[in-house]
């Protein structure tokens, strides 16, 4: 759970790049309509959660910096007698003052008349939210200053990043509630390895997910499940899951859920039928070995690319070492022909979103880890029919994800408990459920 001195110190520390005449504003995530009167599943803006912690759509922060120190204003929806009838208790402003630490908060059908109070002596205002999403509160509040002659909002780039700069660097709470993110999903997985036989579908493994993550109170995904089997284990996005499991195949799962808000991000590929056979095995053994080396190789220090080109020297080698690539070394790698087989990057930061905020690059240079880091490791082979590759090894798709957080001397891993070994997995799906 979030601390209310940490949402402070957060909010401090973004303030400190402010000057007096300036004012941010902050905007909730909209709701979005499926259909009808049916909503999406509401997911708060993860810069606003991480400032504010604020759970409710139509929110708008106001913080500033001044003579009376720092200030964190809350326009928020009313308790609303009517509405919680169909939708529950709003938070109101008292709770918001009291539980989400803000120093004033009024009804945000208010903001046209209470806003304009704090305009006195302000020149710049700028906005933090998703750059590319088309909210109405802009529209409204840049109405509100145009009524008192001042300029419109502007999209606070340069303080987006110092927040995602911070993002970077989880504190413990975070860190406690991705290491939970990391074992809910470590165990959904475990779960539709056990349930896994041929004849099902990929749906139903889903389902084995799905009652997991929220058996151990997850209350959203971190992204849409992949149960991707036979030749859909080579589709990096696949999000279909409807094919039927076949004896023989493999199937991939990449799927993580949320756990207050911090997501998980876990692959783990498998034989249908409980038994790798040896093309699997071969190829397997070489991912396997890639994501070992990477996780060997964390540090702080460590510059980011280094993770990537590790990868790629043990992919491209055990590649070659199978026959499926031929040439030098150096030069399949300088021709990056091991793109064909696998295409995608070892790493991603991870956090409140799956690829998370913050720079890969400072000033053009690979930038190096430091402790309290959190990023995944998913090395992958994935091999489509083609007429120049022998057939035993087509429709293999192996990607193995885990998520790590940078220790003072090396990483941990938090995704340890769920198998990853040819041996532990086969052993696994001997038990059943
Ligand atoms: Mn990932």
């Amino acid at each position: 759970m979030f601390k209310l001195s940490e949402l402070k110190h957060r909010r401090q520390q973004l303030l400190s790049h402010v000057q007096d005449d300036q004012l941010i504003v902050l905007m909730a995530a909209p709701e979005y309509l499926r259909n009808g009167d049916v909503y999406y599943p509401y997911h708060q803006n993860s810069d606003f959660y991480y400032l504010t912690a604020f759970p409710e759509p139509e929110a708008i922060g106001i913080l500033m910096t001044g003579a009376e120190g720092d200030r964190f204003i809350l326009f928020n929806r009313p308790e609303d007698p009517a509405a919680a009838i169909w939708n529950g208790e709003y938070i109101g402003q008292v709770r918001a003052c009291r539980e989400y630490g803000a120093d004033e908060s009024f009804p945000v059908n208010q903001l046209e008349t209470k806003l304009p109070d704090y305009l006195t002596n302000k020149h710049i205002f700028y906005y933090l939210s998703d750059e590319k999403l088309n909210n109405p509160t802009l529209e409204r509040i840049n109405k509100l200053l145009a009524r008192f002659k001042k300029k419109p909002l502007e999209y606070a780039r340069k303080l987006v990043n110092n927040v995602h700069e911070m993002r970077l660097i989880k504190n413990p709470t975070e860190i406690e509630s991705l290491r939970r993110a990391a074992s809910i999903s470590g165990a959904a997985h475990q779960r539709a390895m056990r349930a896994c036989q041929p004849g099902l579908y990929e749906y139903q493994l889903e389902a084995e997910l799905l009652y997991e993550f929220y058996r151990q109170g997850s209350q959203a995904l971190a992204y849409p499940n992949i149960v991707a089997s036979g030749a859909n284990s080579c589709i990096l996005h696949y999000t279909k899951n409807r094919a039927q499991l076949k004896s023989g195949d493999l199937v991939l799962i990449d799927a993580g859920c949320e756990y207050q808000h911090y997501a998980s991000d876990i692959t783990r590929t498998f034989p249908v039928s409980g038994r790798f056979n040896s093309e699997q095995k071969a190829i397997y053994q070489i991912v396997l070995n890639a994501q070992f080396a990477i996780i060997a190789l964390i540090k702080p220090g460590l510059a980011w690319n280094q993770l990537q080109k590790a990868c790629v020297e043990i992919v491209t080698q055990g590649l070659m070492d199978l026959g499926l690539l031929k040439g030098k070394l150096s030069d399949l790698i300088q021709q990056k022909s091991y793109q064909r087989f696998y295409m995608h990057n070892c790493s991603h930061w991870l956090g409140l979103d799956v690829h998370d905020v913050g720079c890969y690059k400072i000033e053009k240079k690979w930038r190096h880890l430091e402790p309290e880091m959190v990023f995944t490791v998913e090395p992958g082979i994935y091999i489509r029919p083609a007429s120049d590759v022998d057939q035993k090894w087509w429709n293999i798709g192996i990607r193995i994800e885990d998520n790590v957080r940078v220790t003072r001397d090396a990483c941990e891993v938090l995704t340890l408990q769920t198998p990853k070994s040819i041996e532990d997995i086969e052993n696994l799906m001997q038990s059943s459920l």
